[in-house]
């Protein structure tokens, strides 16, 4: 352990910058072995900081060695500036002036992936949020923004592609026969949203046409292999253009639009002025390499990096406090851009089944934080499913309480008040209540509280009047530095449905409607619905219209009739859920007393409705199917016994298998598709039913279901239907997995994406030796430490393995926890983040928790990382 640990900084602490950008012309002299940065920076002393004479102290890295610095061409002798830690001081500064640095650096030897670096034969970067400081010495905070010019100077004929933010506006030659490039970027901007590239790229040219006619060019560039894999992403990326000038009025600025991909990127995507810079997981698409989930992800992540131009560039954010600001209006604005090109209610229980499953169990864990949060240690670790997903929520329920209407008033005012400004969640919320005069006073405590709400609804029926009440709770678990809570506003939809299941209007306020927003403002609150001949079966938090957890005593049956009847699509799923989870929950029970495992399964009745019904949607029949997942029944649970539930899923699973082993071999043969593939709703709703009724057929043992398995697997045209047959084979311990896997990954091993999938798939195998396999699998020729996808792919698979991961000796643990350790020094920020299934230890059965508390405290005892730092010892605390 260090000496000293790191300190947090504060939200209320924050301060205007004592000086300013106003031009950052910055050149690059790449070169493999070193890179020279030279910057001059035109700076003044910022009005808005009052009269002062406070030392000019810029932000650096230790891995930034100063060559020299100069105010307004005087070359500053050692004693008029000095180095502290990373921070460059110089003490004596005119009110206004040029500052010259010189600096060396080694992207080569940049395994942090943050600033510049080498991805395969290229150079990137990734500034945000902190990244810049690791190229020059700068004011690396938000609030600054400047205008940029970048020259790049490097051999052509191994770096022939040189790009940075902007427009091209200059390139020659140096005396030594380099080529210079010059980029310039009108806009100002901060630091986190500087690019540079340089590589020997393809590229693919289109151009669209903006609402007001102008011609943007679009490019796309990949490293040569890749360029016939980036068709999706351009349409996809048009149809991002088009929709956001629909939906908000907005239209692109600069003339040219880029995306890069590259291989080693510590996140998804990066939405850097005018020249995104792309994971190329999430970039890259092919229908045989490619999975329909995949597609739709590209489409979503080109969606929101490209909405960051306006939400997050154009008007970007005061302090990193106010991250969800961009981010959470990012993320819904992407969400309803894919309900609006797929299905509303598919992308709505996506969403919503991954917010329940992984941001719920974050805002239960040690690391709950608000969505605006007021202190971090490193801002690296707060992009988080709070951050982003419950970000995204609140900016919904904003559009829930507003109207769409009122809605894009505000985010117009918002947009046009803001434009070229760093600014605060406060000025999104002030921006919305002014335009629509919606009161969202109270409504803002959803920034600054952590905790999920639960929602606890009673009701009665006054049969004399037709009167039916409901009396709702609302209650937000403590969490760490937040001991007590206030109540929220939380817009809960309600409908009402009779015993026959059809939607009745009833009478709210002097409102008559059969779909009604109830405004739960206080801890305790009663709602009165008139009109009604006898007592109704209700659909609560329609659409999940919060994020919360909702209590109410429904029967089986009546989750059965919201199950076949609901008009409200989510409901019908959310109802689903919920009878699933009642089994399950007296399953692992059962599985936990040693019992043998019994029940009568409701679930099976209601599958079978839907899968003779011919007029529904199978995209949402498939997700309905679906049972909850282990990680979603481990955050519901207290405490987590993972081989309980995993054992009380398998065999619910294989009961509703064999009551409905007809319809799903059915079912299965009905939906298969012919043709050529197609990244359509349609046809993705077929392939996922399809699967997902092989995923049951296959769990009677029937001898035609294992062979149909084999048959998919060796015939598909896709990789959707391809690697489905696969991850069936092994999830189902088919006799013939080992052998699938290894012929996969000889068809595959050329596809590193593809490989990725084999990787993850077989370290999540849940098998005896599952710690041996992923050993293995950390030797093998396809893994690299260096690259994320892959130490996630097999790191994150390894965690899904319930015979590894917990295995009672704790040595999944363990092994874990060395991978940490030794990431922690290459990559401080993936390291942090596979920390998480460690820090869930205090809801563990306990033999298992001792073993996870055991391993972060031998963690903690290591030289730390920042990053690394704070997720342990707020775990610990
Ligand atoms: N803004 C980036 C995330 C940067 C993460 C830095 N650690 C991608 C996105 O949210 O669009
Ligand atoms: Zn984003």
């Amino acid at each position: 352990m260090k000496e000293s640990q790191p300190s947090a900084i504060y939200l209320k602490d924050y301060k205007v910058p004592p000086f300013l950008i106003d031009k950052t012309e910055l050149t690059f002299d790449l070169d493999e072995a070193t890179t020279i940065v030279t910057s001059r920076l035109h700076m003044r002393r910022n009005p808005a900081f009052g009269k002062s004479t406070a030392p000019l102290v810029l932000d650096g890295g230790e891995d930034v060695k100063l060559i020299g610095v100069a105010m307004d061409d005087y070359a500053l002798p050692p004693e008029e500036y000095r180095i502290s830690e990373d921070k460059l001081i110089i003490t004596a500064t005119a009110d206004e002036f040029v500052l010259t640095c010189e600096t060396l650096i080694e992207p080569q030897n940049n395994t942090r992936l943050e600033g510049l670096y080498r991805s395969s034969s290229m150079f990137c970067t990734q500034c945000e949020a902190e990244g810049f400081r690791h190229i020059t010495y700068y004011l690396d905070r938000p609030d600054v923004m400047s205008v940029f010019t970048t020259t790049i100077i490097a051999d052509e004929s191994r770096y022939p592609v040189m790009l940075s933010n902007g427009n091209e506006v200059e390139r020659g030659k140096t005396d030594e026969g380099k080529t210079v490039v010059v980029w310039h970027d009108p806009f100002p901007k901060p630091a986190y949203l500087f690019a540079l590239v340089a590589g020997d790229l393809a590229v693919k040219n289109d151009v669209f046409t903006t609402q007001s006619k102008r011609d943007i060019k679009l490019q796309i560039f990949t490293e040569s292999h890749n360029i016939d894999k980036v068709d999706y992403a351009m349409e996809a990326l048009k149809r991002s253009m088009r929709w956001d000038e629909e939906t908000y009025g907005r239209e692109y600025d600069l003339d040219i639009f880029m995306i890069v991909a590259v291989d080693d990127f510590n996140m998804g995507a990066m939405e850097n002025k005018g020249l995104n810079i792309f994971n190329s997981s999430c970039l890259l698409a092919s229908p045989e390499t490619t999975t329909d989930d995949t597609y739709l992800r590209v489409e979503a992540i080109v969606a929101h990096e490209y909405f960051h131009n306006w939400s997050g560039n154009r008007v970007t954010c005061r302090d990193w406090f106010q991250l969800s600001l961009k981010e959470g209006f990012t993320v819904f604005r992407d969400q309803t851009f894919s309900a609006d090109m797929h299905s509303e209610t598919v992308k709505r229980v996506e969403d919503v089944s991954f917010l329940k499953t992984a941001q719920f169990a974050e805002d239960a864990g040690p690391m709950a934080h608000p969505v605006r949060p007021a202190s971090f240690i490193e801002i690296s670790n707060f992009y988080t499913l709070t951050v982003y997903e419950k970000g995204s929520e609140i900016v919904r329920m904003i559009h829930t309480l507003l109207g769409a209407e009122k809605f894009r008033a505000g985010s117009d005012l918002y947009f046009d008040r803001h434009d070229g400004q760093a600014v605060t969640c406060d000025d999104f919320v002030a921006a919305m209540q002014e335009a629509s005069g919606f009161d969202l006073s109270q409504f803002k405590r959803w920034y600054s509280q952590a905790g999920t709400p639960i929602v606890t609804v009673t009701d009665s029926f006054d049969e004399a009047t037709g009167t039916y009440r409901l009396a709702m709770k609302q209650d937000t678990p403590a969490t760490p530095g937040q001991p007590t809570k206030l109540p929220l506003h939380i817009p809960v939809r309600v409908g009402l449905l009779d015993e026959q299941g059809t939607v009745v209007s009833s009478e709210v306020n002097g409102v008559v409607a059969e779909d009604h927003v109830l405004h739960l403002t206080s801890s305790e609150q009663e709602f009165e619905f008139s009109g009604l001949t006898s007592k109704p079966v209700p659909s609560l938090l329609r659409g999940f219209s919060a994020p919360v957890k909702l209590r109410y005593d429904y029967s089986s049956k009546d989750l059965l009739l919201l199950l076949s009847s609901d008009s409200d699509g989510f409901n019908r799923w959310s109802a689903s859920q919920q009878l699933a989870v009642n089994e399950l929950t007296t399953l692992i029970n059962q599985a936990i007393e040693g019992k043998e495992l019994s029940i009568d399964s409701q679930l099976a009745n209601g599958f079978k409705g839907l899968l003779a019904d011919k007029t529904l949607d199978p995209a949402m029949v498939a997700l309905i199917l679906a049972l909850p997942s282990q990680a979603y029944l481990s955050e519901l649970a207290n405490p987590i016994c993972p081989a309980a539930i995993k054992q009380a899923r398998q065999y619910l699973k294989a009961q509703l298998a064999n009551a409905l082993s007809a319809d799903f071999e059915r079912v299965y043969r009905e939906h298969k598709i012919q043709g050529e593939y197609q990244a359509t709703a349609k046809d993705i709703a077929h392939r996922s039913i399809k699967n997902i009724a092989l995923s049951y057929w296959v769990e009677t043992n029937s001898e035609l279901a294992q062979q149909e398995v084999v048959t998919q697997f060796q015939a598909a045209n896709n990789m959707t239907d391809q690697f489905s047959a696969l991850s069936i084979a092994v999830n189902s311990q088919h006799k013939q997995a080992e052998e699938l896997l290894s012929a996969f990954y000889e068809q595959w091993k050329a596809q590193p994406l593809v490989v990725n999938k084999w990787l993850m798939l077989s370290a999540s195998q849940d098998q005896e030796n599952a710690l041996e396999t992923v050993q293995g699998l950390m030797e093998h020729p396809a893994f690299d430490l260096k690259n994320p996808n892959k130490v996630r792919s097999v790191l994150g698979g390894f965690g899904q393995s319930v015979a590894g991961f917990h295995n009672a000796d704790g040595s999944g643990y363990r092994f874990l926890a060395d991978q940490i350790i030794v990431l922690n020094k290459r990559n401080p920020q993936i390291a942090s983040r596979l920390c998480t299934p460690l820090t869930r230890w205090k809801k563990m059965q306990p033999e298992l928790s001792a073993k996870m508390k055991a391993e972060l405290e031998r963690i903690l005892a290591e030289d730390l990382s920042k990053d690394v730092y704070e997720v342990i010892s707020k775990s610990l605390a």
